[in-house]
This record gives C-alpha cells, sequence and structure tokens, in this order.
C-alpha cells in the first residue's frame, strides 16, 4: 500500500518545475554518445526548461521550451538517437495548453522537428521509451487516460515512417487518483509504478 507521500512525489504539479535523470544516446550516429538532460528553470507558473548537451565535456543549450520529461532513444531506427520530450503547450490547430510528445535530432546546432505530438487519441500524464524485441529501435510507451471510464492505460506507439502507429493498449492500475485536470497533470515517474492489470476487460 503507497502513501500519501508517494502519491505527492509521483504527481508535478504545474510550476514545480520539470524533472529528467540525464539521459546518454549517440544523437549524430558519429560513434561518441551524448549526455542529455533538461536545465529547469524551478518556480515557474509552468514547465520550462532548456535542452543540454554535453559531448567530450563541452555542454550546450537550447532556447526555452515547456518540457516536463526528457528521454533519449532511437525512435525512428535510423541508428541516431532522438530526443523525446513531454511538453506542456498549445499547437497550431489547438489551444489548449495540454501534455504533448515531441520527438527531435540533434545534429551539433539545434533541435529539428521530428514529430510534433498532437495525434495521441489518449491524454497522457508521464511516458518511457522501451527497447522493442522487433529491432533496435525504441518504442514510446505512453501512461495515458481514458477519460470515459476514469482509468489508467499502457499504450505503447512505434514509429511509423511520419509518426506514431498503436501497437498496444492495456489497462493499467496505478498507485494515483485518477486526475480530474490531465491537462495540468504531470506525473513523471508514475508508469514505472503501474502494473498492467490482469482483469479482463468489459467489452
Ligand atoms: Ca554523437
Ligand atoms: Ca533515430
Amino acid at each position: 500500500m503507497l502513501g500519501l507521500s508517494t502519491l505527492l512525489a509521483a504527481t508535478m504539479a504545474v510550476g514545480s518545475g520539470s524533472a529528467s535523470l540525464p539521459s546518454h544516446g549517440d544523437l549524430e550516429g558519429d560513434g561518441v554518445a551524448e549526455t542529455v538532460e533538461l536545465d529547469p528553470v524551478p518556480g515557474q507558473s509552468a514547465p520550462r526548461a532548456r535542452v543540454a548537451i554535453t559531448k567530450r565535456g563541452v555542454r550546450t543549450r537550447t532556447p526555452w521550451y515547456p518540457a516536463w520529461k526528457l528521454l533519449v532513444g532511437d525512435v525512428d531506427r535510423d541508428g541516431k538517437a532522438e530526443i523525446v520530450l513531454a511538453l506542456a503547450r498549445t499547437d497550431r490547430r489547438d489551444k489548449r495548453v495540454r501534455n504533448r510528445l515531441y520527438v527531435y535530432s540533434w545534429a551539433g546546432e539545434g533541435l529539428v522537428d521530428r514529430f510534433r505530438g498532437s495525434s495521441f487519441p489518449r491524454p497522457f500524464i508521464d511516458f518511457a521509451l522501451e527497447r522493442s524485441a522487433r529491432d533496435a529501435g525504441a518504442r514510446v510507451v505512453l501512461l495515458a487516460l481514458d477519460l470515459p471510464t476514469r482509468s489508467f492505460r499502457r499504450e505503447v506507439y512505434r514509429w511509423m515512417h511520419f509518426g506514431f502507429a498503436r501497437e498496444e493498449s492495456v489497462p493499467l492500475s496505478c498507485p494515483h487518483v485518477f486526475p480530474d485536470d490531465p491537462d495540468r497533470t504531470m506525473a513523471p515517474g508514475l508508469l514505472e509504478q503501474c502494473r498492467i492489470n490482469s482483469t479482463p476487460e468489459t467489452p
């Protein structure tokens, strides 16, 4: 049984900054791994962080992003790692600030858009990258929210040409109350505390 402190630690409300451990990968495919991490501004009213990339001791920082989680992996399976960011922001077609997943590549000068994440059918509050058993690429795993049933789901997406295709969606049990405001809930680290729900789904 997880206590209240665990629940609070797993939930990061807007305004408490960004959180991610450093991630490592070869962004340019030159055989040298870069260290990539978020460099957040604490105490802001919304997540705000730069991406810091360190190669052979030289640190490069990007402009600011409304980022609250960063991971690195070869999402499109081309041998170079991408930077995957969870951002809380609007986009061109949807003026709501909500959690969106963006994928960037980096070749020494700034981040290059690869995917502007607005195409996931369910809102998410955490994500992970998972090594695919089929190939060397990384799949995106979302901690997604099914709003009609107020339940958590694990949804796995694989890169297909220019975007993501869903490969799997299963119910999850998570040590967290279901968020009343998914657009303002960020829970980095919660996904690894959840377990696939073995209870059969109702049709
Ligand atoms: Ca490199
Ligand atoms: Ca890649």
